[in-house]
């Protein structure tokens, strides 16, 4: 028999929509919606698992999935032997402490002694040992933020993304304990073909995730503003630059980071350039 991985992604939540999104943009097709279980794919080695986020690293340690894709947060929280294999770039947030807008925060040190509420006690009791902070810390497992509001807590220590939970909660964020993003993650001691069929997987992971960071660029230019043009475009090696059929006029084209483009273009059309485009990278083999 062909060899296969299960890949283990959330079943329903934050994660769900951007882990299917990945992997079909990686090419990889499925017959099933996620309403099953498990869903092969029709053209890949790949077979899906819809979990609970929580099971995730659980089940890539034991091997019931061979990878997953879950937020760091929880793989630290459930502390599994798991492998780490790359950061998606979606799903980012951060585990922080919060306190009640009234009370007066001048450092960690005002943490000591308080009751604090939260999803996440081991990631939790560590950073406060780490910086040497004793309190006593209570787990709940979900709506985090009402717990000073009922009594149940002094202060909490929960996932913030915009800040507006908190904010509507009369809390206010005063430390940031750990920084969060999906992460692909697989068992670490997977059979040599399933490693390939992984790297297979990662390849093209890394493929359609740079070119979200890139754009391509296409613009005319007087010959005479060439020089200038080319010390702004970077490029991935090298910009290629064809003559236009008006004499003395080229185009140039090139790729730039998504987040360098506003800046880049106000200088190329200050250095002479014209009729820019600029198109999505669907795929970035570099
Ligand atoms: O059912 P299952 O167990 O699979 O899902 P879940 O309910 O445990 O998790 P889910 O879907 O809520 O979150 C999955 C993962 O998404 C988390 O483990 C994080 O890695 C990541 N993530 C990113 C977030 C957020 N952003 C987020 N904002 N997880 C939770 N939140 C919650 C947070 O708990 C708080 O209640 O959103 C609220 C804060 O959001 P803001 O925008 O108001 O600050
Ligand atoms: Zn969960």
């Amino acid at each position: 028999m062909n060899d296969l991985i299960r890949l283990a992604i959330q079943k329903s939540g934050r994660l769900s929509e951007d882990s299917v999104s990945l992997i079909k943009e990686c090419g990889i097709k499925f017959n099933n919606g996620i309403s099953t279980l498990r869903s092969p794919s029709s053209n890949f080695p790949l077979e899906l698992l819809f979990l609970r986020d929580d099971d995730i690293p659980g089940y890539v340690s034991d091997g019931v999935a061979d990878a997953g894709i879950v937020g760091d947060n929880v793989i630290e929280e459930k502390s599994k032997e798991i492998q780490k294999i790359e950061s998606l770039g979606f799903a980012q947030c951060r585990l922080s402490i919060a306190v009640p807008k009234a009370m007066e925060y001048a450092g960690l040190k005002d943490i000591q002694g308080l009751h604090i509420a939260t999803s996440y006690p081991k990631i939790l009791s560590q950073y406060l040992s780490t910086n040497n902070i004793k309190a006593s810390i209570h787990e709940i497992s979900g709506s985090v933020e009402i717990a000073p509001g009922i009594g149940l807590a002094q202060a909490i220590c929960d996932i913030v993304s915009s800040g507006s939970t908190l904010m509507s909660n009369g809390l206010k964020e005063v430390e940031t304990v750990f920084k969060s993003e999906a992460i692909l993650i697989s068992n670490p001691n997977l059979t040599p073909s399933k490693q390939d069929i992984l790297q297979q997987l990662l390849f093209r992971i890394r493929a359609v995730n740079k070119a979200k960071n890139y754009r391509y660029i296409l613009l005319n230019a007087p010959d005479a503003s060439i020089d200038k043009i080319l010390t702004i475009l970077p490029g991935m090696k090298s910009p290629s630059i064809l003559p236009l059929r008006e004499k003395g006029w080229s185009s140039i084209h090139s790729v730039v980071k998504e987040n360098e483009f506003w800046k880049i273009i106000e200088d190329l059309k200050a250095a002479g350039a014209e009729g820019i485009l600029v198109l999505p990278i669907e795929k970035m083999i570099i």
